[in-house]
């Protein structure tokens, strides 16, 4: 079995997290990777702190194993949400989209284990000196906000840097992929586009067919111009935000066209103004499965790929 400093720090059977999706990440998909034996985690996103605090209660009910929250950290409530994770106790907190250093020693008096996303050395380096327990080091493969460095090259980079457990995140999809991660130092892997198709997530049925039709091109990054690189499925919106973007369109037009898109994605469906956030591993997904499908098949997988990695070396 595969199991690693991470499973001992949060009390987990697997070292997989499940990534922090707005809109999508609820106390039914977390408890449900919970149940399964990885780290489950409920996304605040843009939400208001007392929804989300009832995802929390939804997931407490579902489960009794460990569960994280993530916050984002460009949403106007992440003030809010970081006081009300050390009100709920929660086992951990990622983030994403900002730095947290503000917030370190409230969550780390409250006992919550903070864990946050980079997608630099800097960061890391910064994180780690403020008492992060681990850090999820995070390529551009990754749906939604991306940073400029890909996962096989952020990860072994942060693994030097820092002295602290590193999870990898972005283009994982199967036990290729975790057992890779491995390899390149770090103890855990997050995976948010292959939960996509769990039973258990309830987005709308038009995003879960997008990503199981999804192929090797059909994810792109908009937004560099305005310091939001975004990676999702090409869609009208991405055309259109593209044109916009290249045309010459005003910040503030730019920012009008991408309010409420996540959430019209995922609870509407809708193909003309919906983001859909996704990885390029949307390509690798291709079937709906049980999140503790998902969990067995990709912790099993990298495991026999481990196993037989030694065939390369005479
Ligand atoms: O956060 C993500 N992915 C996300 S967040 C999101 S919701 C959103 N809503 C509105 C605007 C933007 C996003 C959708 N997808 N991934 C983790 C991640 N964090 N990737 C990169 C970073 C990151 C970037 C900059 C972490 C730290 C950072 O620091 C910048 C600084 O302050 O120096």
């Amino acid at each position: 079995m595969i199991e690693s400093p991470i499973c001992s720090l949060l009390g987990i059977k697997y070292p997989l997290f499940q990534g922090g999706m707005a809109w999508i990440a609820d106390g039914r998909l977390a408890s449900a990777v919970s149940n399964a034996g990885g780290m489950g985690i409920i996304a605040a996103g843009n939400s208001r702190p007392n929804d989300i605090r009832e995802q929390i209660r939804i997931a407490r009910e579902l489960t009794d194993k460990p569960f994280g929250l993530n916050i984002m950290l460009m949403s106007r409530y992440a003030d809010e949400i970081a006081q009300m994770a050390c009100e709920e106790k929660v086992a951990a907190v990622t983030t994403g989209a900002g730095n947290p250093s503000k917030y370190m020693a409230a969550w780390k008096e409250a006992g919550i284990k903070v864990i946050p996303v980079v997608a630099s050395v800097a960061m890391a380096k910064l994180m780690a000196r403020l008492g992060a327990s681990a850090l999820i080091a995070e390529g551009g493969e990754s749906g939604g906000h991306v940073g400029e460095l890909s996962t096989m090259v952020l990860v072994p980079l942060v693994v030097d840097a820092v002295d602290i457990p590193v999870l990898a995140a972005g283009g994982i999809a199967d036990g290729r992929g975790a057992a890779a991660a491995f390899m390149l130092g770090a103890c855990g892997v997050q995976m948010g586009t292959r939960f996509l198709s769990a039973v258990e997530c309830s987005i709308h049925p038009v995003y879960k067919e997008k990503i199981l039709k999804a192929r090797d091109l059909c994810t792109t990054v908009t937004g560099k111009r305005i310091d939001h690189a975004q990676r999702s499925l090409r869609t009208q919106y991405t055309r259109d935000f593209a044109k916009a973007e290249y045309g010459g369109a005003p910040d503030e037009e730019l920012a009008q066209l991408s309010v409420g898109s996540f959430r019209l994605a995922v609870r509407e469906g809708d193909l003309e103004k919906g983001c859909f956030l996704a990885g390029q591993c949307a390509a690798m997904v291709n079937k709906e499965q049980t999140a503790a499908e998902i969990v067995t098949d990709v912790m099993e997988g990298a495991e026999a790929v481990l196993k037989g990695a030694s065939k390369w070396v005479k």
